[in-house]
């Protein structure tokens, strides 16, 4: 399959670039590279030392024989050339990461929220009305979140993105099926739960087939083609905005860094390896919905994890101390989370669970890279409100905070 992958140069894209390729696909990579200046903003880089876009294809290239095309194209703010290059190029897949991902990112400022808003709305509007306008019938297989359903204690399993509901009408009740109403927590997962609406008018207005992956935490770095050269290694994210929880706890331990459980850690979530994750969009690929089809949505997750657990976990492998955190987020507490991935299982995924083999091997890569860390960059400094900023005061080895943005 000819598969345009848009975000290619993230920390999922990247790897499923390489998997796919592996597989024999041809790829084209369109990127804008936006965030690798927002490591520039934020004054921090990848844990792990990466190339630039274009040297990295070239790596690929020389270890595999197999070619990767780039492509610089803003997906919110160059309509018409994302348009003219799917014209010119007719993709048979679309797979689209292109998104400002980091939940703290998006709730630094105003401008962090507008910008967030504008760019993931915009990319994924652009990228729907594109594909009406030039009459692609290609699968669009895009990366949602597990964040879209909300995090508050339902005490049923979360299912596969729709719900059966009745509603009383003077006729009696009546069936129905929904999407599962959305509670973002975040601006940026706010952003997630309006994508779904835009998918949900194309496919039933224009007949866009859409796959919608709620994706959970991703963790891990290397993936089977990532760890084929040095110069394909993956992006590694450690800083308070971009960092996710368990990669940032086993980067923590590398470094001497207390684990920064934000709370009392009792907020439970669900998890990927980002093995498992280029191999659910394999699998996504060969499933795609039929012209008219309702969106498929699946949840890509393998496990659900309570924060405080993960950290316990950690400390006990590596000797790392924990720091309970005012949480600068505004979330419960505490949360149950059950989670169906029927789905994904049924395709055939044999999921990677949290083994102590796997989380030594990232923790070993933070070793190597450890000189690259930048201890200031580590705290999360990004408050919900203005009320919890002010409880974010100080780090866990004590230094005052402060923002860079
Ligand atoms: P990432 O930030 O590493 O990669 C996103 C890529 O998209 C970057 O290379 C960026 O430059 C590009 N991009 C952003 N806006 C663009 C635009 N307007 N035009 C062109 N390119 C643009 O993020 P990631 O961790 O690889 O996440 C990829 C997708 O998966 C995101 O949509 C995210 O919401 C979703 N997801 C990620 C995780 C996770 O734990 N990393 C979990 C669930 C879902
Ligand atoms: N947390 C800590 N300490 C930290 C960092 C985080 O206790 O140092 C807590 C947070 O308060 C939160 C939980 O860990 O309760 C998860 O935080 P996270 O930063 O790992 O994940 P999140 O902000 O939800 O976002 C990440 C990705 C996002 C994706 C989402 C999937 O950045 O792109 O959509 O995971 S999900 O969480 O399932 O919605």
């Amino acid at each position: 399959m000819k598969i345009a992958v848009l975000g290619g140069d993230g920390f999922c894209g990247w790897p499923t670039s390489l998997h796919l390729s592996n597989l024999g696909h041809e790829i084209h990579i369109i990127d804008n590279l936006s965030r690798r200046w927002i490591d520039t903003e934020l004054g921090v880089q990848s844990l792990t030392p990466m190339d630039s876009i274009q040297e990295r294809c070239r790596i690929w290239k020389e270890t595999s024989g197999e070619q990767i095309h780039f492509h610089l194209i803003d997906l919110a703010k160059e309509y018409y050339r994302l348009r003219d290059w799917l014209s010119e190029n007719r993709p048979d897949a679309v797979i689209h990461f292109a998104e400002q991902r980091a939940a703290p990112y998006s709730m630094i400022s105003d401008r962090h929220k507008i910008y967030t808003v504008d760019n993931n709305i915009n990319a994924t509007h652009n990228l729907l009305v594109a594909m009406v306008e030039t009459g692609l019938d290609a699968h669009l297989v895009h990366l949602g979140t597990m964040g879209v359903y909300g995090y508050s204690t339902v005490g049923a399993p979360i299912p596969e993105g729709y719900l059966d509901v009745s509603i009383d009408t003077p006729g009696g009740s009546k069936g129905m099926e929904i999407l599962y109403p959305t509670r973002p927590g975040s601006v940026y997962h706010m952003t997630k739960s309006l994508d779904q609406i835009l998918f949900q008018f194309y496919a039933q207005n224009d007949g866009v087939r859409v796959t919608d992956l709620h994706q959970g935490i991703v963790w891990g770095t290397n993936t089977d083609q990532t760890k084929r050269h040095p110069q394909l290694v993956n992006r590694f994210d450690y800083d308070g905005d971009y960092g996710t929880v368990l990669n940032r706890f086993l980067a923590q331990a590398a470094i001497d860094y207390p684990l920064t459980v934000h709370g009392t850690g009792g907020q439970t979530r669900a998890f990927i390896h980002i093995q498992d994750t280029v191999r659910c969009i394999e699998l996504a690929l060969k499933d795609a919905p039929a012209k008219g089809e309702r969106v498929k949505i699946f949840n890509q997750m393998t496990e659900t994890h309570r924060v405080r657990d993960l950290a316990e976990l950690v400390a006990k492998m590596t000797g790392a101390r924990i720091a309970y955190l005012p949480n600068p987020r505004k979330e419960a507490p505490e949360n149950e989370l059950i989670v169906k991935n029927d789905n994904f299982l049924g395709l055939g995924l044999d999921p990677i669970t949290l083994q102590e083999g796997l989380l030594e091997e990232v923790v070993e890569i933070a070793k190597k890279f450890a000189h690259r860390v930048d201890r200031k960059r580590v705290p999360c400094v990004s408050a919900w409100t203005r009320d919890l900023a002010s409880r974010v005061e100080r780090d866990p080895e004590g230094k005052r905070l402060k923002s860079v943005s």
